[in-house]
């Protein structure tokens, strides 16, 4: 059966069919089915136990390719995790079973929710205990592309955190799809064999931004200097051996069957603990319809998706060139390791193609309009962001205005007081050569400023920052209690990268 033949129906009563082809959703003219039905995937009916969605949390094997085994904690013994699907304002409830050994925490990534349901210690969320439950009651929120992932601290072992397969994506129903389209298809991109190395090569010019700040650069440049004349090695960083779409690599998954004139929509996001991918399609281009499920109010159409840690993208691509193609990642070498999935015209065979996209400079800014301002902020927080070389035991140490997050998992006191109802602006500057995709737990908030030009109108919950780079997000202190911000690089927010805001 090939993933387009699969109606929501045959989708949503079979998990097998999930795993491994791509999580093809319905065509729009397919009867709408509910929650109910999508439950009735989990190991227990909603009869049985009234919950929506039953998750549980295990050590399984799951096969990226044929005799290519990885061991790995999942949802539900299968990577990625089950779609799930909810209605915007429905309540719903949902049991998470944890059948390992170590307490975990279930984030709901883009949601706003209570510090109760978030799933962040930090926060106060209560750990699901090893080998026990929680019941989860929550009204989901807001609309569009969201995902779930554990939040629990990886440090050094490469076998915890979102090193594995704790990632499953959400899809809150909207009132209004965003654009018109025929088929919907769910993309989660994440690596898999994780090793550490010493220094790494995570691509930096992709990113449209002016020159890199002098200051900002100068201040970094320096620090790094200094440490190297020590004879200190570059801090450690993840590489990875194996890269899959969907939990399975390039050339071992069902393709995507399309045909002619059809309008895909693409809804991508990058499950990875640590890495920045892309993503093109030889003769076609995407129209980026919503950042993070937030639909843009300029939908532009690009050549490639650059995608941050925890970034999600949906992007329309009209099907007007029949073939055989690689949806793949621009890196060759991780696309030859698997980040890739092939799209086939119907009455098309052959070798996949790839051809690579014209150069190509992603830039947020243009999926808004020209000239849209953004209200002026209540009160306007500074954060300067700043690595200190392989200063913790040969990882680099983070710092938010020279404060790393204690690694020690005891609680921290917030640094950043809100007011309920008051619009904040975060002034965020980067002293380091990393590109850091930032994540604002409970809230969405909106980019008012790249590289000092005023901007409006693009709503997100991770924004990439650039080396060496200065941004402005605003966000509306509207739901109050304990609120994380970190970078969702998982080493970075590992080592110190980490703040917290309270509601006074
Ligand atoms: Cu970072």
């Amino acid at each position: 059966m090939s993933p387009s033949s699969v109606s929501r129906r045959q989708f949503l009563t079979g998990t097998g069919v999930l795993a491994g082809i791509g999580l093809v959703g319905a065509s729009l003219d397919l009867p709408c089915f509910g929650l109910d039905l999508l439950a009735s995937a989990a190991p227990q009916s909603p009869e049985q136990t009234g919950a929506d969605y039953t998750l549980h949390i295990k050590n399984s094997a799951i096969e990226i390719a044929p005799k290519r085994i990885i061991s790995a904690t999942t949802y539900n013994g299968q990577f990625p995790g089950p779609l799930l699907r909810f209605k915007e304002g429905r309540q719903t409830m949902v049991d998470v079973h944890n059948d390992t050994d170590t307490p975990e925490q279930l984030h709901w990534h883009g949601q706003k929710v209570s510090v109760d349901v978030d799933g962040a210690a930090e926060e106060g969320t209560p750990f699901i205990p090893a080998h026990g439950k929680r019941r989860i009651a929550f009204t989901p929120g807001p609309a569009g592309f969201r995902f779930y992932h554990t939040h629990n601290r990886a440090g050094a072992d490469l076998a915890a955190g979102q090193y594995g397969g704790e990632v499953g994506p959400v899809y809150i129903e909207p009132a209004h799809e965003p654009g018109r389209y025929d088929r919907e298809v769910f993309l989660v991109l994440k690596e898999f064999k994780p090793s550490f190395s010493r220094g790494g090569d995570m691509p930096q010019d992709f990113l449209s931004a002016a020159e890199p700040n002098k200051e900002l650069k100068e201040t970094g440049e320096s620090a790094m200097k200094v440490s190297l004349s020590k004879g200190v090695p570059h801090g450690y960083e993840v590489g990875y051996r194996s890269f899959t779409i969907n939990g399975r690599m390039l050339g071992h998954a069902e393709p995507i069957r399309v045909k002619q004139g059809e309008r895909v929509l693409f809804h991508v996001l990058n499950g990875s603990a640590t890495e920045i991918r892309s993503l093109a399609l030889p003769g076609h281009s995407f129209q980026v319809v919503a950042l993070d499920g937030n639909p843009v109010p300029n939908p532009t159409t690009v050549p490639v998706l650059w995608i941050g840690t925890a970034e999600r993208v949906s992007a329309i691509v009209h099907m007007t060139h029949p073939g055989t193609w690689i949806l793949g990642d621009l890196a060759d070498d991780d696309r030859r390791h698997g980040m890739g999935i092939v799209v086939e015209y119907a009455g098309r065979s052959g070798k996949p193609q790839w051809i690579a996209p014209p150069p190509f400079k992603w830039n947020y800014t243009g999926f808004t309009r020209p000239g849209a301002t953004a209200p002026a902020p209540d009160e306007t927080f500074d954060m300067t962001f700043a690595k200190a070389n392989a200063a913790e035991e040969g990882f680099n140490r983070w710092t938010i205005h020279g404060v790393a997050y204690p690694m020690t998992g005891e609680p921290a006191p917030a640094t950043f007081h809100l007011k309920q109802g008051k619009r904040y602006r975060l002034r965020m500057r980067n002293a380091s050569d990393d590109i850091h995709p930032i994540h604002l737990h409970r809230h969405s908030f909106e980019l008012t400023s790249l590289a000092g030009k005023p901007t409006a109108g693009i709503l997100k919950d991770v924004f990439m920052l650039g080396g060496y780079q200065e941004a402005e997000v605003d966000f509306v202190a509207d739901n109050p209690g304990m609120t994380l911000f970190h970078c969702h690089q998982q080493l970075h927010m590992d080592f110190g990268f980490m703040t917290l805001f309270d509601y006074v």
